[in-house]
């Protein structure tokens, strides 16, 4: 049980201590839910193998009595499992799904194009000893010059919004996003089960996503160690 009911907790900031990772700040708000404190190691990008005594690539980690808990999905199911009596983050595995869903649709309309339009600067506002190390990995990431591929945004910011409107008309009639019963099984909602795939129709699934941090769990150094070579421009072992 977490002592003194406080939590270590790895951050990742920039240097002006606002972190613009969605894995660290929703992790952030998770532990706030279910009423921890926090003793927050604070860092930028490099040095989290270290600062990690060895145990991961990648943030968030927390370390609760003694327990290293990795991922930020793995943390959600750590804090529910063994603090049930708390306010519960995932209240039914149907939430799970839903939230996956929602979460990797979200970042494919939003989060990775608005990554997209402020990668340079937001390597700008890292600490001074990160800047060298996120501008190599992004731009590995992104194909080109990160100030390239910031270029034009203000063409695509409008857009990205405009793809927003789901959620908004979902919150027109509902105070929070949300549910019971899985998505598409409450009345008065379309049936999205049966989806049958027509010859010559095109594939349903990305059978082969990229693995990066949002479809790939972080279990420790393995299960990273290759993406970070890649973003690192290394060949691979
Ligand atoms: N699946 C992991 C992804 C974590 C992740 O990719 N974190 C990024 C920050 S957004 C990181 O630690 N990056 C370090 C780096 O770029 O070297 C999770 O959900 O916790």
């Amino acid at each position: 049980m977490a002592k003194d009911n406080t939590i270590r907790f790895f951050d990742l900031t920039m240097a002006h201590g606002a972190t613009t990772s969605p894995f660290v700040w929703a992790t952030k708000f998770a532990l706030k839910h279910k009423g921890f404190d926090l003793d927050v190691v604070p860092g930028g990008f490099t040095g989290i193998l270290e600062r990690t005594e060895g145990n991961s690539e990648r943030v968030p980690v927390i370390v609760d009595d003694g327990k290293w808990v990795l991922d930020s999905w793995g943390i959600v199911e750590y804090l529910d499992e063994t603090y049930p009596d708390r306010p519960l983050l995932i209240p039914h595995k149907s939430v799970a799904a839903t939230t996956r869903a929602l979460d990797a649709w979200f970042w494919r309309v939003a989060t990775g194009p608005w990554m997209r339009c402020f990668c340079a600067d937001y390597r700008d506002v890292a600490f001074d000893h990160d800047q060298d190390y996120i501008t190599k990995s992004r731009e590995v990431m992104v194909g080109m010059k990160l100030e390239d591929k910031q270029k034009g945004r203000e063409d695509r910011l409008p857009l990205i919004s405009a793809e927003l409107e789901p959620l908004r008309m979902a919150l027109r009639d509902f105070q929070w996003l949300g549910g019971y019963g899985g998505l598409g099984r409450h009345p008065g909602l379309s049936n999205i089960f049966g989806l049958e795939q027509r010859p010559g129709d095109p594939d349903l699934f990305n059978r082969n996503p990229v693995a990066n941090g949002l479809t790939k769990r972080n279990t420790g150094v393995a299960s990273t160690s290759a993406e970070s070579a890649r973003m690192q421009g290394k060949a691979q072992a």
